[in-house]
Protein backbone atom coordinates (compact mmCIF):
# COMPACT_ATOMS: atom_id res chain seq x y z
CA UNK A 1 0.00 0.00 0.00
CA UNK A 2 1.60 3.70 -0.96
CA UNK A 3 0.48 5.25 2.05
CA UNK A 4 2.80 8.10 2.22
CA UNK A 5 1.94 8.97 -1.31
CA UNK A 6 -1.88 8.90 -0.68
CA UNK A 7 -1.55 10.50 2.39
CA UNK A 8 -0.38 13.77 0.43
CA UNK A 9 -2.79 13.02 -2.53
CA UNK A 10 -5.06 13.31 0.66
CA UNK A 11 -4.28 16.27 1.96
CA UNK A 12 -4.16 18.20 -1.24
CA UNK A 13 -7.79 16.98 -1.83
CA UNK A 14 -8.48 18.53 1.82
CA UNK A 15 -6.79 21.25 1.68
CA UNK A 16 -4.46 19.94 4.38
CA UNK A 17 -0.74 21.80 4.11
CA UNK A 18 2.08 19.46 4.98
CA UNK A 19 5.64 20.26 5.84
CA UNK A 20 8.74 18.18 5.92
CA UNK A 21 11.49 18.51 8.09
CA UNK A 22 14.89 17.62 6.30
CA UNK A 23 18.02 16.38 8.28
CA UNK A 24 20.89 16.04 6.23
CA UNK A 25 22.75 12.82 8.11
CA UNK A 26 26.53 14.53 6.79
CA UNK A 27 25.63 18.25 9.07
CA UNK A 28 23.37 16.53 11.81
CA UNK A 29 24.90 14.86 15.31
CA UNK A 30 23.28 12.03 15.73
CA UNK A 31 23.58 12.41 19.57
CA UNK A 32 21.03 15.53 18.88
CA UNK A 33 18.49 12.98 17.31
CA UNK A 34 15.98 12.85 20.91
CA UNK A 35 15.86 16.30 21.64
CA UNK A 36 15.73 17.48 17.79
CA UNK A 37 13.02 14.93 16.80
CA UNK A 38 11.19 16.03 20.29
CA UNK A 39 10.80 19.28 19.04
CA UNK A 40 9.76 18.23 15.15
CA UNK A 41 6.88 15.92 17.27
CA UNK A 42 5.72 19.28 18.69
CA UNK A 43 5.83 21.15 15.74
CA UNK A 44 3.09 21.50 12.40
CA UNK A 45 5.57 18.84 10.51
CA UNK A 46 3.82 15.80 8.98
CA UNK A 47 7.03 14.62 7.60
CA UNK A 48 10.62 13.68 8.19
CA UNK A 49 12.79 14.06 5.56
CA UNK A 50 16.39 12.40 5.58
CA UNK A 51 19.39 13.11 2.65
CA UNK A 52 21.72 14.74 1.73
CA UNK A 53 24.40 16.04 -1.43
CA UNK A 54 27.32 14.06 -0.25
CA UNK A 55 26.77 11.65 2.97
CA UNK A 56 28.86 8.80 4.26
CA UNK A 57 27.99 5.28 3.53
CA UNK A 58 25.95 4.03 6.20
CA UNK A 59 24.73 7.30 8.13
CA UNK A 60 21.74 7.23 6.10
CA UNK A 61 20.82 4.00 7.31
CA UNK A 62 21.96 4.59 10.94
CA UNK A 63 20.35 7.74 11.47
CA UNK A 64 16.69 6.67 9.92
CA UNK A 65 17.20 3.80 12.61
CA UNK A 66 17.43 6.05 15.89
CA UNK A 67 14.57 8.65 14.30
CA UNK A 68 12.09 6.03 14.21
CA UNK A 69 12.33 5.43 17.74
CA UNK A 70 10.87 8.82 18.51
CA UNK A 71 8.70 9.41 16.04
CA UNK A 72 5.31 8.11 14.10
CA UNK A 73 5.92 10.42 11.45
CA UNK A 74 6.57 9.06 8.13
CA UNK A 75 10.02 9.37 6.86
CA UNK A 76 11.10 10.00 3.52
CA UNK A 77 14.18 9.30 1.82
CA UNK A 78 15.49 12.06 -0.04
CA UNK A 79 18.92 10.73 -2.02
CA UNK A 80 21.47 12.54 -3.56
CA UNK A 81 22.92 9.36 -4.07
CA UNK A 82 22.21 5.22 -4.34
CA UNK A 83 24.46 4.79 -1.04
CA UNK A 84 21.61 6.58 1.09
CA UNK A 85 19.04 4.44 0.16
CA UNK A 86 17.74 2.05 3.49
CA UNK A 87 14.81 0.08 3.93
CA UNK A 88 14.87 1.42 7.57
CA UNK A 89 12.54 4.61 5.73
CA UNK A 90 9.38 4.79 5.05
CA UNK A 91 9.68 6.00 1.39
CA UNK A 92 11.94 7.15 -0.97
CA UNK A 93 11.53 10.09 -3.11
CA UNK A 94 13.09 8.46 -6.60
CA UNK A 95 14.06 11.76 -8.16
CA UNK A 96 15.15 12.82 -11.41
CA UNK A 97 16.36 16.03 -12.22
CA UNK A 98 14.48 17.67 -14.88
CA UNK A 99 15.83 20.76 -14.87
CA UNK A 100 19.52 19.40 -15.68
CA UNK A 101 20.90 17.68 -18.97
CA UNK A 102 22.67 15.51 -17.15
CA UNK A 103 21.95 11.61 -17.88
CA UNK A 104 23.15 10.43 -14.64
CA UNK A 105 20.77 12.36 -12.55
CA UNK A 106 18.09 11.54 -15.05
CA UNK A 107 18.01 7.82 -15.27
CA UNK A 108 21.65 6.53 -14.63
CA UNK A 109 21.53 6.32 -11.13
CA UNK A 110 18.14 5.20 -11.18
CA UNK A 111 19.37 2.36 -13.00
CA UNK A 112 22.28 1.47 -9.90
CA UNK A 113 19.51 1.87 -7.50
CA UNK A 114 17.32 -1.00 -8.88
CA UNK A 115 19.84 -3.66 -7.31
CA UNK A 116 19.14 -2.20 -3.96
CA UNK A 117 15.54 -1.90 -4.59
CA UNK A 118 14.73 -5.15 -5.94
CA UNK A 119 13.60 -6.48 -2.33
CA UNK A 120 12.28 -3.25 -0.68
CA UNK A 121 9.44 -2.82 1.00
CA UNK A 122 10.10 0.70 0.80
CA UNK A 123 7.57 3.09 -0.83
CA UNK A 124 8.82 4.32 -4.33
CA UNK A 125 7.49 7.61 -4.97
CA UNK A 126 8.86 8.95 -8.78
CA UNK A 127 9.10 12.18 -8.51
CA UNK A 128 10.69 15.22 -10.74
CA UNK A 129 13.28 17.57 -9.14
CA UNK A 130 13.62 20.78 -10.33
CA UNK A 131 16.34 23.02 -9.65
CA UNK A 132 15.58 26.64 -9.77
CA UNK A 133 18.85 29.66 -9.72
CA UNK A 134 18.65 31.28 -5.89
CA UNK A 135 21.31 33.75 -5.88
CA UNK A 136 24.57 31.35 -5.24
CA UNK A 137 25.66 28.28 -6.73
CA UNK A 138 24.04 24.88 -4.60
CA UNK A 139 25.63 21.67 -3.68
CA UNK A 140 23.08 20.24 -6.18
CA UNK A 141 24.53 22.13 -8.95
CA UNK A 142 28.19 21.20 -7.93
CA UNK A 143 27.12 17.74 -7.58
CA UNK A 144 25.34 16.90 -10.68
CA UNK A 145 27.35 18.78 -12.91
CA UNK A 146 23.98 20.94 -14.19
CA UNK A 147 23.01 24.20 -13.95
CA UNK A 148 19.61 25.63 -12.19
CA UNK A 149 16.84 27.10 -14.61
CA UNK A 150 16.39 31.07 -14.78
CA UNK A 151 13.93 32.31 -12.24
CA UNK A 152 12.44 34.67 -15.00
CA UNK A 153 12.05 31.76 -17.84
CA UNK A 154 8.50 31.08 -15.86
CA UNK A 155 7.22 29.24 -19.00
CA UNK A 156 10.19 26.66 -19.37
CA UNK A 157 9.70 26.03 -15.64
CA UNK A 158 6.06 25.00 -16.13
CA UNK A 159 6.77 23.14 -19.26
CA UNK A 160 9.70 21.21 -17.29
CA UNK A 161 6.80 20.12 -14.33
CA UNK A 162 4.54 19.18 -16.68
CA UNK A 163 6.52 17.48 -19.47
CA UNK A 164 7.27 15.59 -15.55
CA UNK A 165 3.66 15.10 -15.33
CA UNK A 166 3.42 13.69 -18.88
CA UNK A 167 6.32 11.10 -17.98
CA UNK A 168 4.07 9.93 -15.16
CA UNK A 169 6.34 11.40 -12.31
CA UNK A 170 3.80 11.30 -9.15
CA UNK A 171 5.42 14.40 -7.27
CA UNK A 172 7.43 17.90 -8.64
CA UNK A 173 9.72 18.92 -6.06
CA UNK A 174 10.66 23.00 -6.98
CA UNK A 175 13.92 23.09 -5.31
CA UNK A 176 15.84 26.68 -4.62
CA UNK A 177 18.70 24.36 -3.08
CA UNK A 178 19.66 24.05 0.68
CA UNK A 179 20.31 27.26 2.54
CA UNK A 180 19.33 29.16 -1.26
CA UNK A 181 19.26 32.69 -0.22
CA UNK A 182 16.14 33.94 -1.81
CA UNK A 183 13.41 30.98 -1.56
CA UNK A 184 11.11 30.76 -4.71
CA UNK A 185 8.66 33.18 -6.13
CA UNK A 186 4.86 33.11 -5.04
CA UNK A 187 5.16 33.27 -8.91
CA UNK A 188 6.59 30.39 -10.29
CA UNK A 189 5.20 28.01 -7.37
CA UNK A 190 1.85 30.04 -8.73
CA UNK A 191 2.35 29.59 -12.26
CA UNK A 192 3.80 25.59 -11.93
CA UNK A 193 0.79 24.69 -8.94
CA UNK A 194 -1.75 25.72 -11.62
CA UNK A 195 0.11 24.01 -14.73
CA UNK A 196 -0.19 20.40 -12.66
CA UNK A 197 -2.34 17.67 -11.38
CA UNK A 198 0.15 15.95 -8.85
CA UNK A 199 1.40 17.31 -5.91
CA UNK A 200 3.39 19.75 -5.48
CA UNK A 201 6.47 20.42 -3.23
CA UNK A 202 8.53 23.61 -2.59
CA UNK A 203 11.88 23.74 -0.73
CA UNK A 204 15.11 25.84 -0.19
CA UNK A 205 16.05 28.99 1.80
CA UNK A 206 12.77 29.31 3.63
CA UNK A 207 13.59 30.26 7.07
CA UNK A 208 10.36 31.68 8.71
CA UNK A 209 6.44 30.92 9.57
CA UNK A 210 5.29 34.05 6.90
CA UNK A 211 7.91 32.42 3.99
CA UNK A 212 6.54 29.08 5.04
CA UNK A 213 2.57 30.47 4.24
CA UNK A 214 3.47 32.59 1.23
CA UNK A 215 4.27 29.57 -0.22
CA UNK A 216 1.55 27.69 1.07
CA UNK A 217 -0.52 30.73 -0.18
CA UNK A 218 1.19 30.20 -3.74
CA UNK A 219 0.14 26.33 -4.04
CA UNK A 220 2.62 24.43 -2.40
CA UNK A 221 1.57 21.46 -0.91
CA UNK A 222 4.28 20.21 0.79
CA UNK A 223 7.24 22.74 1.69
CA UNK A 224 10.84 20.86 2.63
CA UNK A 225 12.73 23.22 5.56
CA UNK A 226 16.20 22.01 6.70
CA UNK A 227 18.68 24.62 6.96
CA UNK A 228 16.95 26.90 9.25
CA UNK A 229 16.84 23.98 12.09
CA UNK A 230 19.90 22.94 11.73
CA UNK A 231 20.84 27.42 11.74
CA UNK A 232 18.35 27.59 14.92
CA UNK A 233 16.04 24.83 16.58
CA UNK A 234 14.30 28.09 18.26
CA UNK A 235 12.51 28.43 14.70
CA UNK A 236 10.66 25.26 16.01
CA UNK A 237 8.80 27.87 18.71
CA UNK A 238 7.62 29.91 15.74
CA UNK A 239 5.69 26.33 14.24
CA UNK A 240 3.97 24.79 17.55
CA UNK A 241 1.15 22.71 16.93
C1 LIG B 1 16.94 21.45 0.28
O1 LIG B 1 14.69 22.02 -0.27
C2 LIG B 1 15.54 21.61 0.75
O2 LIG B 1 17.07 20.43 -0.63
C3 LIG B 1 15.48 22.50 1.96
O3 LIG B 1 16.21 23.68 1.78
O4 LIG B 1 17.85 23.67 3.64
O5 LIG B 1 17.24 25.80 2.50
O6 LIG B 1 15.61 24.68 3.99
P1 LIG B 1 16.75 24.51 3.05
Amino acid sequence: MDLVYKNIQDAVSNGRKLLAVLIDPDKFSIDNTQPFIEKVNKSIATHLFVGGSTVNDNATEILVSVIKKHTRLPIVLFPGDVTQITDKADALLFLSLLSGRNPEYLIGKHVKAVSKLKNTSLEIIPTGYILIESGKETAVEKVTGTKPMLKHDIQNIVDTAKAGQFLGLKLIYLEAGSGAKEALSKLIIAEVKQALNVPLIVGGGIRSRDQLENAYKAGADLVVIGTAFEEDELFFDELIK
